[in-house]
């Protein structure tokens, strides 16, 4: 694997010289200041692209390119979207860079409902409780036909939730929920969510995953000519959220999209934090089986609770077996002989980050920590199997 961290720019609290020294060789950034559906010109790809060779890195995968709406949604400015994004692309390629992150989530790309929740030992981590969402669909952001997307329990856990929480608390989870995570492409206000949910109206699971299927056509064979690999990160949590559709949330969501755009562009961000929400995802089945499609990978465990709320563990605690993950990332690297981009996705806040300011998730020691324990992990798997190897001969 090769040794990633994602950096949110000159304005990340986190610098150049924190990620060498973290023991990370590349980059993983965006032009997060450009606005969605603009075009990445090649002047300011490569003013970033320097910046971060000159701190001694590589700028190894952008995450992400962002999808516009208008492209999910299929709106009438469609063609002039996807023209951008493929002069972005060609500008890209032209500055050296081979891997592209994207999601096809509608609105809201990753969701929490609590960044600082404490663990036992004092750390603090990313959580989500569905109540928790429940309880601002249906009392905050009432939202017409809610309803109709909770069963009878959980709608009456959601109103007692509710009914504990005094104003600022449901201003803070309002926030938390829909201003939008670091790296997240959009951020709303209640009233603006809503009206922007209004413009997924008969926009259904089917519907979007031709959508889906529409823009990688229309980019897929630039990019295999460009040698880009273009990956999908997957859905963050994984299942439906507001009534609104989400596709690519399980092996079979992904192998679909496979089957039905062929081009070796058409690639897959394998987040084994996001798949993990879901038990019946076989993330190191998944690494065997999609193999030759992965071009990017975020490595991160979570632990599931009851009632379909979740948080995210140590890199490698939690659900996701990660030794099995890792050993599977071994296998590949052997039989496909190239190092794939990694990076410890998200840790927790700890140590003197705890009195930070921090982007939630993506402060340094935690990821240092994750980034650290993966490593040995690898080198501890390859030298296993080395020896497996020799014993063989
Ligand atoms: C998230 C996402 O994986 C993550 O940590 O931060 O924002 C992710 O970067 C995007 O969904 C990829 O497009
Ligand atoms: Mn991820």
């Amino acid at each position: 694997m090769t040794q990633t961290m994602r950096w949110f720019g000159p304005n990340d609290p986190v610098q150049l010289h924190h990620i060498r020294q973290a023991g990370a060789t590349g980059i993983v950034t965006a032009l997060h200041e450009v606005p969605n559906g603009t075009l990445w010109t090649r002047e300011a790809i490569a003013a970033r692209k320097a910046e971060i060779e000159a701190a001694g890195l590589d700028w190894r995968v952008v995450e992400s390119l962002p999808v516009d709406e208008g492209i999910k949604t299929r709106s009438p400015h469609w063609d002039r979207l996807i023209d951008h994004y493929r002069q972005s692309l060609i500008n890209l390629a032209a500055c050296g860079i081979e891997v592209v992150t994207y999601n096809f989530m509608p609105l809201l790309d990753w969701t929490r409902t609590d960044l600082a929740w404490e663990l036992p030992d004092g750390t603090r981590a990313l959580r989500f409780e569905a109540i928790a969402v429940a309880a601002y669909d249906l009392f905050v952001l009432r939202r017409p036909g809610a309803a109709e997307s909770y069963d009878a329990a959980t709608q009456a856990a959601a109103e007692a939730r509710y009914a504990t929480m005094d104003e600022a608390a449901r201003a803070v989870l309002e926030r938390t929920i829909i201003a939008g995570l670091p790296g997240s492409e959009e951020g709303f206000t209640s009233a603006q969510f809503l009206a922007a949910i209004g413009t997924y109206a008969g926009i259904d699971a089917a519907k979007l995953r031709d959508h889906h299927v529409a823009f990688l056509e229309a980019v897929c064979p630039l990019a295999d000519d460009l040698g880009l690999r273009l990956v999908v990160h997957p859905d963050d949590p994984p299942f439906p959220i507001f009534g609104l559709p989400r596709i690519v949330s399980t092996e079979a969501d992904v192998a679909d999209l496979f089957a039905r755009v062929p081009n070796r562009s058409n690639g897959l961000c394998m987040c084994t934090g996001s798949f993990g929400v879901r038990a019946d995802n076989d993330l190191p089945g998944m690494v065997d089986r999609l193999g030759s499609r992965i071009g990017f990978l975020h490595l991160r465990s979570v632990q599931r609770e009851p009632e379909g709320a979740f948080h995210e563990a140590e890199h490698l605690g939690g659900d996701a077996d990660m030794a099995a993950v890792v050993a599977a990332v071994h296998r590949l690297s052997l039989r496909e002989r190239r190092s794939i981009p990694m990076r410890p996705d998200h840790g927790h806040q700890m140590l003197d980050d705890l009195h930070r300011k921090t982007n939630p998730g993506y402060s340094l020691l935690g990821r240092m920590r994750g980034l650290a324990e993966l490593r040995g992990l690898e080198r501890g798997i390859a030298f296993t199997g080395g020896m497996e190897g020799r014993a063989a001969d």
